[in-house]
């Protein structure tokens, strides 16, 4: 076995690549090395770079087809409401989609089409809830991510290598949760313009971020849709007197959020009254610790999920959790106003209706 290759000799190589040399003149620049070891670290290095390009080349092509037939439309709902007043946050936290469970390894069955009906089940009631309250909305505040997807690639692990044997088809899930993830807010773009913001969970990373931008290229011509997906892993939302704040919540200790949020928006902390962190991650309302918080008058709270406790949930008794969504109203300068909830009862598994 070879000596492993230096990260200046690998520098070097790529030089001599760019300076256009061939494999015989790059060999005996390392003469202490085998000419085989060299052409095939040279093979790798092609492999490699090659391979990025071409993953880029059809990201970027996609997108720009995505571009040219989404839809076009003007700013319509919600064009007639005064500025401000209220505005409507839907969290549909851990999708997990593309997750499998069966019974009784776990506690109850989970599918893709399950997914699908579930989480629409879940957008709708909430919407049928905030239209009953009375009030119209300018707009729909949409975080959208919290592991979506339940594993990140076509090895089934999550984004940092954790294997998850639950999963179906990566490729299948993710057409399929792009579709999906259009569904969700364009029956949210029915109650006013819609603002997503993308947010990194634990399982999904790269597969959450890359459908943040699919969705930003899909509404690019739409005005009432709009999509931040930079790549920071919290984000933060600024309406009159409140401001919210995003962190999935396995990365950042709960007692820091509020000093994080001071730090990173100064003049929205100075200027706001009534802050929040909402997270994902947990799958129940809490974390075990602390239960829930508020610190320095930055509330921070854990989000239900809609998906069941699977394999590994149940293994450690992390089950029973009440399954469910929330959506809060938000009044511009008198703070969150209403709180509606759909729940999926724990023991058949079915919405309760
Ligand atoms: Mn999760």
């Amino acid at each position: 076995m070879s000596k492993p290759w230096s990260e200046s000799e690998v520098a070097a190589l790529r030089g001599y690549l760019k300076a256009g040399l061939n494999n015989k003149d790059i060999c005996k620049e390392f003469p202490y090395r085998t000419p085989e070891s060299v052409k095939r670290r040279i093979r790798r290095l092609k492999d490699t770079s090659y391979q990025g390009e071409a993953e880029e080349a059809v990201l970027l092509s996609v997108i720009e087809q995505l571009r040219k037939v989404g839809p076009v439309s003007h700013k319509l709902v919600g064009a007639d409401v005064p500025v401000g007043r209220r505005e409507l946050e839907v969290c549909i936290m851990d999708p997990h989609f593309g997750m499998r469970c069966a019974r009784p390894d776990s506690d109850h069955t989970w599918s893709m089409d399950e997914a699908e009906e579930t989480v629409m089940w879940a957008i709708n009631r909430l919407v049928e809830q905030a239209l009953q309250y009375g009030h119209t909305y300018s707009r729909v505040v949409f975080p959208f991510g919290n592991d979506f997807l339940h594993a990140d690639n076509i090895a089934h692990t999550t984004t940092k290598g954790t294997d998850q044997p639950e999963m179906d088809s990566w490729h299948d899930a993710y057409k399929r949760g792009i579709k999906l993830a259009i569904r969700m807010v364009d029956t949210l773009k029915n109650v006013a313009p819609v603002k997503v913001y993308q947010i990194p969970g634990n399982h999904s990373v790269h597969s959450d971020f890359t459908m943040g931008l699919i969705l930003d290229a899909y509404y690019h011509g739409d005005e009432n849709v709009e999509v931040d997906c930079s790549s920071s892993p919290y984000k933060f939302h600024r309406f009159g007197k409140n401001l919210i704040g995003y962190e999935h919540g396995h990365s950042v200790s709960t007692i820091r959020l509020a000093a994080l949020m001071a730090n990173e928006r100064p003049k929205d902390w100075a200027e706001t009254s009534f802050r929040e962190f909402h997270l994902g991650d947990q799958h129940r309302k809490g974390s075990s610790v602390p239960a829930a918080l508020e610190e320095q008058g930055v509330s921070v709270e854990y989000h239900p999920g809609l998906t069941p406790p699977n394999y590994w949930h149940r293994v450690h008794s992390f089950n029973y959790q009440k399954r469910g969504a929330v959506a809060y109203v938000w009044h511009e300068t008198m703070g969150q106003e209403a709180r509606f909830t759909c729940n999926i009862n724990q023991y058949t598994g079915k919405p309760m209706e």
